[in-house]
């Protein structure tokens, strides 16, 4: 019997995970915020996956954060700004050698998360999957994409990589971690304000070239300045091809934004701005979007940490 995982946090990512590692015949449990979230999920008698306008219901099983049930495999799957608060409060029931897996985007959550278990392994995880919930404890798999996985302290990976590979989650073990999660980074700073300044989709940055050019030279100024120069190779022409490529799409937190959800801010294009601070770094257009960004979300009524 393989080893159980825990999935935290019944969202988007959480969801999308929990059903394809269920319909693999895998033992999932997911943990909910407290027994008003379970009496509800029990009520809807489980999650809905629609992929390809197919809908299927899995009856996980779920728990609350209070459960006493030990952990040994904990998939993270809240937003940024929560992962480390509902893993402390589960720090107490990680096994020995427990391993987590992190699926926050951005950079500085998996930091926190990590101190707060200095006995567990910490996984970090970046992932180009989509998915959205289109009602409660139901999912919309989106966006067919990639995860990449990978230990800033150990190189080598998980046995349990072979479950991903039955539930049909596209994978690869990653060495350099950090360096994917730096170069996502710089593409969100580069693309997901100014959706949010300029009211439009990516496609419409098209229209400010100039202004995501400059952009993308102070982030690359500071990936090097970080250690990561490989995540700041060509990253003027990717941004570009994201651009393109995702065009007709609004990006994740223009999404936030529009439907009055906190964003990562603190996680993307704050933490770039605290990094350079902490290098002695001048990067005016940078720091000027993240005032720009911060005085929208504070007008919005939003929280811009
Ligand atoms: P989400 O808001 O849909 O889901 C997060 C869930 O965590 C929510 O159900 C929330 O109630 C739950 N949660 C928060 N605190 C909790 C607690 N203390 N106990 C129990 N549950 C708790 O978010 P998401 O879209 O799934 O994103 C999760 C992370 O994955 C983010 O960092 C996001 O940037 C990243 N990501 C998402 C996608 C996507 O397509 N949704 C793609 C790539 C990366
Ligand atoms: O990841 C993205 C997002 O919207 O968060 C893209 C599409 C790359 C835009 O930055």
């Amino acid at each position: 019997m393989s080893t159980h995982w825990h999935v935290l946090g019944a969202g988007s990512l959480g969801s999308l995970w929990a059903t394809r590692l269920a319909r693999a015949g895998l033992p999932v449990k997911l943990i909910l915020r407290d027994a008003a979230r379970l009496a509800a999920y029990e009520a809807a008698g489980g999650l809905t996956l629609v992929e390809q306008g197919q809908e299927q219901r899995f009856a996980i099983a779920a728990e609350t954060l209070d459960a006493d049930t030990p952990i040994e495999r904990l998939l993270v799957a809240c937003k940024a700004y929560d992962a480390e608060a509902a893993v402390t409060r589960l720090a107490s029931r990680l096994t020995p050698g427990a391993d987590l897996l992190l699926l926050q985007n951005g950079l500085g959550s998996q930091d926190a998360v990590a101190a707060r278990v200095p006995h567990a392994r910490c996984l970090f995880a970046s992932s180009t999957e989509g998915a959205f919930r289109d009602g409660d404890w139901r999912v919309v798999f989106a966006g067919h994409g990639f995860t990449w996985l990978g230990d800033v302290a150990h190189p080598q990976p998980p046995y349990w990589l072979d479950d991903l590979t039955l539930a049909g989650i596209p994978h690869e073990w990653n060495t350099q971690i950090l360096t994917r999660l730096w170069r996502k980074l710089a593409l969100n700073c580069a693309i997901n304000p100014l959706t949010v300044l300029y009211d439009c989709r990516n496609g419409g940055l098209l229209e400010h070239h100039c202004e995501v050019a400059t952009l993308c030279a102070e982030l690359a100024e500071l990936l090097e300045c970080c250690g990561q120069p490989a995540a700041a190779l060509d990253l003027p022409s990717e941004v570009e091809r994201v651009i393109q490529a995702t065009a007709a799409n609004y990006s994740s937190m223009y999404q936030d934004v529009a439907q009055g959800r906190r964003t990562e801010i603190g996680y993307l294009l704050g933490y770039a701005c605290a990094a350079a601070a902490r290098h002695h770094l001048n990067l005016p257009h940078l720091s000027r979007l993240y005032n720009r960004l911060v005085a929208h979300l504070t007008a919005k009524g939003l929280p811009s940490t």
